[in-house]
């Protein structure tokens, strides 16, 4: 029997990062939509862009597999919307694993979550749904990440962390040994987090504190 074909939604740089995943891990995608015509008819590593979203919404939700092309570098909302719209239709999301990272035992991974190149996740770790752990991101043993949460490139996550659905972790952050991250909140790039980050705050430096948005 073949396998499903992929799709990927959305079509910048978060997606072009994706296909060259997959393409490693011999599932090069069938196609790839965007929201932005300028692109349709275009290639991103070679990968046709076939048109917007309504080229994927009239396949069968069982004959294929969708990938979230959609990054981000705040709060993950349009990454999670994207997510919840194609899921309320039966349609399922392939959890991508870079053939890089590296994924330890009794790791659990959430539909549709992305592990990019040179990750790093220790045993215990579970990472949600729609969550992503970004190039070169490391995770210690039995920390937990919620739905839709953005691990950023080079982010360290130590042991016993527990960050809840749709955080933001900024590239090169670093979250101390056991503390909890918030529903929404964002982390700035390079902060150090030595204390609980409350629902919706916005922190950064070092140590870090909260800004006001
Ligand atoms: O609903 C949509 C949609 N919304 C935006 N459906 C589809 N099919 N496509 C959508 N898009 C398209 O996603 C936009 O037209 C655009 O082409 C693409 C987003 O590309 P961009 O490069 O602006 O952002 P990104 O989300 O791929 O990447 C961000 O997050 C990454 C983690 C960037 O900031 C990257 O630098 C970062 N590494």
């Amino acid at each position: 029997m073949s396998l499903p074909e992929i799709f990927v939604i959305g079509g910048g740089g978060h997606a072009k990062v994706l296909v060259g995943a997959l393409k490693r891990a011999g599932r090069t995608p069938a196609g790839i939509t965007d929201a932005d015509q300028a692109h349709h008819g275009g290639r991103l590593l070679g990968v046709p862009v076939v048109g917007g979203d309504a080229a994927v919404e009239r396949l069968s939700p069982d004959a294929v597999l969708l990938v979230n092309g959609l990054g981000s570098t705040g709060r993950p909302v349009a990454r999670a919307a994207l997510f919840n719209r194609f899921h309320a239709r039966g349609f399922r999301f392939f959890t991508v694993i870079d053939t890089t990272a590296l994924v330890s035992e009794e790791v659990a991974l959430g539909d549709g979550a992305q592990v990019l190149a040179g990750a790093i996740l220790q045993p215990g770790v579970r990472l949600g749904p729609n969550s992503v752990a970004n190039t070169g991101a490391r995770i210690e043993h039995d920390a937990v990440a919620g739905a839709h949460v953005h691990v950023a490139p080079g982010a360290v996550v130590l042991g016993g962390v527990v960050i809840e659905d749709m955080v933001h972790v900024g590239a090169g952050a670093v979250l101390r040994q056991g503390v909890r991250v918030g529903t929404g909140a964002v982390i700035g790039a390079g902060a150090v987090v030595v204390a609980d980050v409350p629902p919706g705050a916005v922190v950064a430096g070092v140590p870090a504190r909260p800004l006001h948005e």
